[in-house]
């Protein structure tokens, strides 16, 4: 499918460039864009034509005149704050429009059962990003694995993403507006383990902090020690000589793999997926809703029982406190 019209929501953001590329990637086009943030140039390298408004109901006036003139509307991208986007899926989908939402879909599970509701209401639908299923190292990690006899392997997962300071003075660096790191960024990893490995039957939190977090999964098919943080004092020292900002590694039964690399280009295979009529929905993102969610409300353990071994790195303080 080509030639679309989509509007995007939060086009002032991280991950927006991401999402305005797949669109024009996938020879579709932006017709209108909103951020209360007006830092936008970023638009002139992919639709400079396109409206761009800082407020909401501007912006709800100019898709209702449009839609008045007869121009169709086919999709919402969405990438504003994570404590904001079911609010913005709904009006995604009151605008007659499917609506593609970046990670995590919402904060809660009743958020989820809330749009699932909605989608029926509207007829329209809610798709989300969960690239790493999209990650080649990832999808042929999971054939070997179902290839395999069921067995509960051993799992070590390592997830490093370095951010700097300003994380933490964003939206991002807020728990009740991101859900903190683990949802914001552990959201990635926890839905690839499930896709992999099968349902949570445990769940343990060791650590969780502004930077940091840690913890021990039961899979149906795996037990799973993670860690994730964003302090890049926490890469191996090999990747910080090479200036590199990200390391993400899972090893299974002592064997390692990588998959550090080829992130990035993973929005527009997404894009194609959706408008193929592949892409992920609610039901699809609901366990690792479930689990990000309950990884908020669990109780801290500290270093006791089966803790990642980095969970025992030192630790920094908070920048800003
Ligand atoms: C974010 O910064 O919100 C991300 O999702 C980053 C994920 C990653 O770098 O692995």
């Amino acid at each position: 499918m080509k030639d679309l019209n989509f509007a995007l929501i939060g086009v002032a953001g991280y991950v927006a460039p991401r999402h305005l590329r797949a669109i024009k990637d996938t020879e579709n086009r932006l017709i209108a864009a909103l951020d209360p943030n007006d830092s936008v140039g970023v638009m002139d390298a992919y639709f400079p034509d396109a409206a761009f408004l800082v407020e909401f109901e501007r912006f709800d006036r100019h898709l209702e005149k449009l839609r008045q003139n007869g121009q169709k509307l086919h999709y919402v991208s969405i990438c504003s704050p994570n404590y904001l986007h079911d609010a913005h899926i709904r009006f995604g989908l009151r605008q007659r429009a499917d609506v593609i939402c970046e990670k995590p879909l919402v904060l809660n599970p009743w958020n989820a059962e809330a749009l699932q509701r909605n989608e029926v209401e509207t007829g329209q639908r809610v798709y989300t990003i969960l690239q790493l299923r999209l990650h080649p190292v990832i999808q042929a990690l999971k054939t070997r694995m179902a290839q395999q006899a069921v067995q509960k392997h051993e799992v070590d997962l390592s997830y490093i993403t370095a951010r700097g300071n300003w994380y933490y003075a964003s939206w991002k660096g807020e728990m009740p507006k991101s859900g903190g790191i683990a949802t914001n960024i552990g959201i990635h990893f926890f839905d690839m383990l499930i896709w992999i490995f099968g349902a949570v039957q445990k769940s343990e939190v060791h650590l969780h902090r502004h930077d940091r977090a840690a913890g021990y999964l039961e899979l149906e098919r795996a037990r799973v020690r993670w860690f994730l943080s964003i302090d890049e004092k926490t890469l191996p020292q090999a990747v910080r000589e090479k200036g590199g900002r990200t390391f993400r590694s899972i090893r299974i039964d002592g064997e390692e793999l990588e998959f550090s690399e080829g992130f990035t280009d993973l929005h527009t295979e997404s894009y194609r997926e959706i408008l193929a009529g592949r892409g992920f929905g609610l039901d699809d993102a609901a366990p690792s809703i479930a689990l990000v969610h309950s990884i908020r409300e669990a109780e801290v353990l500290g270093l006791k029982g089966e803790y990642h071994p980095l969970a025992a790195l030192p630790q920094g303080r908070h920048p800003f406190k």
